[in-house]
């Protein structure tokens, strides 16, 4: 079925996307620009199930937040707090290890770990962290660091990237999650998070992983101070990396929440947007398998919409949230198995658990097995 196209820009687009073809930087541009929202709706799904058909993905997974101490004091985020905050933490290791066993029965196959800057944390813990993690949950696929924090703990290591990531990846850190992309514009950088690494060093920082054999996830943060060829701009950048390493498994727009943050002034994003950042991030990045409408960030009632403009991901059941929540999120902690299955087959998709490589995960009461 062929929807009306109702913007004349989208008219050369449609024949780009129909014939499998790459679209440039201005079509990115004319994408961002249009209102055209069922338009550019047909365009993403066509393209979504192609490479997918029906399946939609979600995992069982929970999220570890170690520490909210930081140093960079990013103007976007409401989680980072200051050493001597009488309201930061810091978890011990027991700790970290007891808060991963926690929560409920149902067995995850992810841990999602991502923390502050921490000034007095070093490598040596973090490695300990993750040996103790393996040791404890050795079934359990350990997705942690951003780009930002490898490049923190190797700085503060007075080592390399390369060997920072080395060395982790031998503690049991098994990939990396896609945060700390933000923009990669420098003038909106030098605002939004003047203290993190450019996203030169970002993208070279996911380069070092991808070539070790690493995958990772990206992200990108809108709904700020960036216009749409910001937002161009860092699709194609991910865009070139991806056709060298082939390294990305999934890209995550993630709406800024500007609640207890510098930048609260700014208004929240819409429905429209959010939907909008799912289409054409499935439309620029022709090389990215996955799409995923995180729904903590997007609630889970425009996740679901979403997997129908471009998403084949809703992300997992997450148990406890922190980044979000502290920003204002008004979405529940956590969602049952149940729940996710309940969202997916609404929307008339077909709900495919799977572990943080994409196989499918078959299950039996509270065990599960990765089918290969
Ligand atoms: O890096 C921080 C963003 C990211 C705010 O890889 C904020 O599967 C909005 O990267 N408003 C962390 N965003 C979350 C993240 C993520 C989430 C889900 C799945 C995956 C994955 C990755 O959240 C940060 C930053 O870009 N962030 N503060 C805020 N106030």
């Amino acid at each position: 079925m062929q929807a009306v196209i109702n913007d004349p820009r989208l008219v050369p687009i449609r024949k780009k996307v129909e014939a499998g073809g790459r679209l440039s930087f201005d079509d990115g541009v004319a994408l961002y620009r249009t209102v055209d929202i069922l338009a550019l709706g047909y365009l993403a799904n066509l393209v979504r199930e192609r490479l997918h058909g029906d399946t939609t993905y979600f995992n069982v997974n929970r999220h570890i937040n170690p520490t909210d101490v930081c140093v960079a004091s990013c103007r976007l985020c409401a989680f980072g707090k200051r050493v001597r905050d009488p309201k930061a933490y810091t978890m011990s290791l027991e700790e970290v290890w007891h808060r991963a066993g926690e929560g409920w029965s149902e067995a995850v196959t992810e841990f999602h770990i991502v923390g502050g800057l921490h000034p007095e944390l070093t490598l040596d813990w973090y490695c300990e962290m993750l040996r103790g993690l393996k040791q404890r949950f050795p079934q359990v696929h350990l997705k942690a660091f951003t780009m930002v924090e490898i490049a923190y703990l190797a700085h503060r290591a007075k080592i390399s990237a390369r060997e920072t990531l080395e060395r982790l990846r031998d503690a049991g850190m098994d990939s990396l999650p896609g945060g700390g992309a933000e923009i990669f514009n420098e003038r909106v950088r030098r605002i939004i998070c003047d203290h993190k690494i450019d996203g030169d060093e970002w993208i070279e920082t996911a380069r070092i992983a991808h070539q070790l054999g690493l995958h990772s996830n990206c992200t990108m943060l809108y709904g700020h101070i960036e216009n749409e060829e910001d937002r161009v701009d860092h699709l194609v950048r991910l865009r070139q990396l991806q056709d060298e390493t082939h390294g990305f498994v999934t890209f995550i727009p993630l709406a800024f929440h500007p609640d207890n943050t510098p930048l609260q002034h700014i208004p929240k994003t819409t429905g429209f947007d959010d939907i909008k950042n799912i289409a054409v991030a499935r439309l620029m990045l022709d090389n990215i398998p996955h799409i995923k409408a995180y729904w903590v960030m997007m609630t889970p009632r425009i996740a679901q919409i979403a997997l129908r403009f471009g998403a084949d991901d809703i992300d997992g059941t997450i148990v406890e949230e922190r980044i979000y929540h502290d920003a204002g999120a008004t979405t529940v902690q956590g969602l049952r198995r149940a729940e996710l299955l309940q969202l997916i087959r609404k929307a008339g998709r077909q709900p495919v658990e799977r572990d943080t490589r994409y196989r499918p995960v078959e299950r039996t009461e509270s065990t599960f097995t990765v089918l290969v």
